[in-house]
């Protein structure tokens, strides 16, 4: 299969590829202020609705002919075919040879979703309900710790698709959240983080989940220990408190019982599902325990939504193809480096970070199938943080800075909470900075408001910024299911034009072997022979140096 999906030709050699680099020369003088001029219409034409988020993607810099190369290059690549070898459960993921089916954790229930000749599905619910059943008497008080108390603290231990999910999905939805239950994430390897995490919790009513597909991972694994210590040393040293308080959630059960979690405790997942992709299966326990069974299932139906509509939908109305494809239009023909996500919704204050691992893991690979170098630009960088706040901080490199930084908003048309004119005074600052990014501020215009003649130059907005506005009726579970699943199948859509690996992460893994080879050298008593290069074993030198020094 995987031959008879191969593109005929190298990404930039195809027709529509050639074509997009002509059209560009000749639309690069264009401004949006003529687009929207010449076709009044274009805001409704070029605003897309479905499954309940709605994209207004007017204000690119696209005409109808754009847009039908896009689509065009989009059959060119078989994105079609791809889709379906996703959903077929094909081994898409060819570099670890994995299928790729985060799609079948959200299948419901009857659906049949098939990896290696099996029907997943089943084994999905399973997981699902004994998640549900553990996070409900978490929130009744029915589970019990060791010394009778009820759960009061829930710590998730885990670090880059173990933690960013879990991280973002509970502040996105702590407004659906138990408040009674004090959630925190430990992630990094830095003490501080587990510190601070544990300082002010009670060991005898705190769960801790230790989320780690391969339960290998040296962050999480050191952050377990010194959970367990800490337990432990809070709990009199018996041994047998870890069973009330410690669950691990992964793919690696015989690690699992190592560290000497119960297995009865674990809850599973399968290498078909990538750690970034991963915050729908037994990862996301923690999400479940905050918000309940019902809503937890209520985002996975969001996803499912929003898979049915990726799978199904024509390039044309397809909402995350047409994502992906407007973002590529940028990368790879106006050289745009970067995408700001803006988030007007304060409890989306952790997707961008959420993103940026889901976006640039995913896609920054320079490696195409047939394992040649790339020769076009891959995964550009993401970044952003909610507004209103960037817009008084690096909004102004957006509107007057020389980058071209297309933007996607994000509102929602009711808010969590209605405070006072609050919400009227949010949403008419996202309208008004996707206005002023595309239309800017003409001379003649500034001149009009009495600038004085020096100060025109300064007070000039050159305009034809591009963004995406994407609108929901309000943050809801589902809504959120919608959103994360439209970026996933976005970034699918990328990599599957730019002909890479987008399920690898062969950088992430290098992380984490090159520390280990360090740690001895940092801990040993006896100097030790370093064998790095000068700059390496320099600052090794130094930090032995002065690591005991007061
Ligand atoms: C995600 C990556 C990576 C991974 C972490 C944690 O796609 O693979 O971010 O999630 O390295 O790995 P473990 O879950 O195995 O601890």
């Amino acid at each position: 299969m995987q031959a008879t999906m191969d593109p005929l030709k190298s990404t930039s050699k195809k027709s529509a590829w050639v074509d997009l680099a002509a059209h560009y020369e000749k639309l690069r003088g264009m401004h949006l202020r003529q687009l929207f001029k010449e076709d009044p219409k274009r805001g409704e034409r070029y605003t897309l609705e479905a499954t309940g988020l709605l994209l207004d993607y007017s204000k690119n810099l696209v005409t109808d002919e754009t847009l039908e190369l896009l689509f065009r290059l989009a059959a060119e690549s078989n994105l079609q075919d791809h889709i379906e070898a996703m959903f077929r459960g094909e081994k898409i993921n060819f570099t670890e040879n994995r299928a790729v089916l985060h799609t079948a954790l959200r299948a419901p229930r009857h659906a049949s979703m098939m990896a290696g000749g099996e029907n997943v599905v089943p084994k999905v619910h399973a997981v699902l309900d004994r998640m549900a059943h553990l996070s409900a008497q978490v929130r009744n008080g029915e589970w019990r710790g060791h010394t009778g108390k009820r759960i009061r603290n829930v710590v998730n231990i885990g670090i880059g698709g173990s933690d960013l999910g879990p991280v973002m999905a509970y502040e996105a939805l702590k407004y659906y959240s138990d408040r009674s239950i004090r959630f925190r994430f430990v992630s990094n390897i830095d003490g501080a983080d587990i510190l601070e995490a544990l300082r002010d919790l009670d060991p005898a009513e705190t769960l801790l989940l230790v989320s780690s597909k391969t339960f290998t991972t040296l962050e999480t694994m050191a952050n377990a220990r010194t959970a367990r210590g800490w337990l432990l040393a809070g709990l009199g040293g018996d041994e047998k408190a870890i069973a009330g308080h410690f669950v691990a959630i992964s793919t690696n059960a015989p690690e699992v019982a190592k560290f000497g979690i119960d297995t009865a405790n674990m809850f599973e997942f399968w290498d078909w599902v990538g750690g970034r992709y991963s915050m729908s299966s037994a990862i996301g326990l923690s999400t479940m325990i905050a918000i309940g069974e019902e809503n937890f299932r209520a985002m996975l139906s969001g996803l499912h939504q929003m898979d049915e509509h990726f799978r199904t939908a024509p390039a044309a109305q397809n909402l995350p193809a047409l994502l992906g494809l407007l973002g590529l239009w940028y990368s790879d023909f106006f050289g745009a480096q970067t995408v700001a996500v803006l988030p007007y919704e304060h409890y989306l204050k952790r997707f961008p970070a959420y993103l940026q691992q889901l976006t640039m893991e995913s896609n920054g690979k320079s490696i195409t199938r047939a394992g040649k170098n790339v020769a076009h630009d891959t995964g550009p960088i993401y970044w952003g943080e909610p507004g209103t706040n960037g817009q008084h901080s690096f909004y102004q490199l957006i509107h007057q800075g020389t980058r071209l930084i297309p933007c996607d908003f994000i509102a929602f048309a009711k808010p969590i909470h209605a405070v006072g004119p609050h919400h009227d005074m949010l949403i008419a600052n996202v309208f008004a900075q996707a206005e002023a990014l595309a239309f800017g501020k003409t001379a003649a215009q500034a001149e009009a408001e009495g600038t004085p003649q020096w100060l025109v130059p300064h007070r000039v907005f050159a305009g034809n910024r591009p963004s995406n506005v994407i609108l929901a009726e309000r943050l809801t579970p589902e809504i959120l299911g919608k959103l994360v699943a439209l970026y996933e199948h976005a970034v699918f859509t990328q990599g599957v034009i730019w002909d890479i690996d987008s399920f690898d992460q062969w950088g992430v893994e290098l992380g984490k072997v090159l520390a280990q080879r360090i740690i001895p050298e940092l801990e040993s008593a006896a100097e030790p022979k370093l064998a790095h290069d000068s700059s390496t074993n320099n600052l090794i030198r130094y930090y032995r140096k002065h690591k005991e020094t007061a």
